[in-house]
């Protein structure tokens, strides 16, 4: 009988033992158990070699190389069977994780002017086009710049408590864009050339807000100071304005009115983009619209501004983009530039959202 006649059953026991647990694991951790019962430090292979201090030099290196064998055909299994399981693990999370990159994207919310920016710009556009600079300004401002300067002297109505959103006795919502003009003339150098300059931006009166009047608007002035300004050019500025705004048939009327800061003055009217001059419910039947204030520079604002009225000029002229808009889109009710009902204001964004 062999000296290790006991471990080579031993061995041959584990194998038959070990091969069938490895193909029976169905995942990485009970495959590692098994290599723990057999491989581990103090498992069932240790176990065998215990005797080994006890062998003949003869025996010794026999049992060593049975060991080997051992040791070779349980890697040999426990590798391909750790490799199938790592293959499958991989797999599952694949799939567990996968996206359906087919899906369509969500659609990231594009905003779009307001009706009442894009009708702003669309003026300034065409007046950028006739040379003209757009200068804003702010809408807290002086009295000073908005009324004095303006000839609009202390004890005038239009600055009345009632008319106006003060903010102390000398500082106030700009009730126009005016101040604006005020500012820029007396930082203007005319030793270098004109000034032509519209300015658009928010205004504020004490009102009764309806249909036609809010308590904040809009206004774009336009101011041009120069050498012989007369009211032959504000007319034509003003036609190619309504040309190019309302259509090219369109014809434009001068009727005398007052403001404190121009005289002469003018209510500037367009023929009627509805009916052509004939007479509709838009125009109330009389083939004009009223659409601008205008007039000549009153020497006054001028001097006030330090400009020398005898050698220079100006016309100035003022519009509302909120009753444009109203007419130009048929709005009947001037609150709904503000309430920010999105079922208004989505029908102006160009098919956005
Ligand atoms: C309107 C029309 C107007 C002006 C505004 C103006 C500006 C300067 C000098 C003279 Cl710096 N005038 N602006 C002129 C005429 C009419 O606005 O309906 N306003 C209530």
């Amino acid at each position: 009988m062999s000296e290790i006649h006991a471990q080579r059953e031993q061995l041959q026991e584990l194998t038959q033992a070990a091969l069938p647990e490895i193909e029976a694991a169905t995942n990485l951790k009970d495959l590692d158990a098994v290599r723990v019962k057999y491989m581990g430090r103090s498992g069932l292979v240790t176990e065998v070699s215990k005797v080994m201090k006890d062998l003949s030099n003869e025996a010794r290196p026999q049992l060593g190389q049975l060991m080997n064998d051992f040791r070779n055909s349980f890697t040999q299994v426990f590798d391909a069977k750790k490799e199938e399981l790592e293959e499958a693990a991989l797999q599952e999370q694949l799939a567990s994780e996968a996206i359906d990159v087919t899906l369509p994207g969500r659609k990231p919310t594009i905003g779009a002017r307001h009706i009442i920016t894009q009708t702003m710009e669309e003026i300034e556009d065409l007046f950028i086009g006739m040379g003209y600079q757009i200068i804003e300004g702010p809408e807290v401002e002086l009295d000073l710049y908005n009324f004095e300067m303006m000839n609009l002297p202390q004890n005038h109505p239009a600055r009345d408590m009632q008319d106006s959103f003060y903010i102390d006795s000398e500082v106030l919502l700009r009730t126009h864009t005016s101040p604006v003009q005020a500012r820029t003339m007396l930082a203007h150098n005319f030793e270098e050339g004109p000034l032509k300059m519209i300015s658009p931006g928010k205004v504020f009166r004490r009102d009764n807000d309806d249909a036609t009047h809010s308590h904040q608007f809009h206004q774009i002035e336009g101011l041009v100071v120069d050498k012989k300004i007369t009211l032959a050019d504000l007319k034509g500025t003003l036609l190619v304005f309504a040309q190019q705004l309302f259509g090219e048939d369109q014809e434009i009327r001068l009727r005398p009115s007052y403001f404190p800061f121009t005289e002469p003055s003018v209510e500037v009217d367009v023929s009627c983009f509805n009916c052509g001059g004939d007479g509709c419910s838009v125009c109330s039947r009389t083939g004009w619209i009223e659409i601008l204030g205008a007039g000549i520079v009153h020497p006054k604002v001028l001097e006030m501004a330090n400009i020398d009225a005898t050698k220079y000029s100006g016309m100035a002229f003022g519009l509302g983009p909120d009753r444009v808009a109203m007419l130009k889109y048929a709005v009947e009710d001037i609150r709904h530039f503000y309430q920010n009902d999105l079922r208004f204001t989505r029908q102006f964004q160009g098919g956005q959202n």
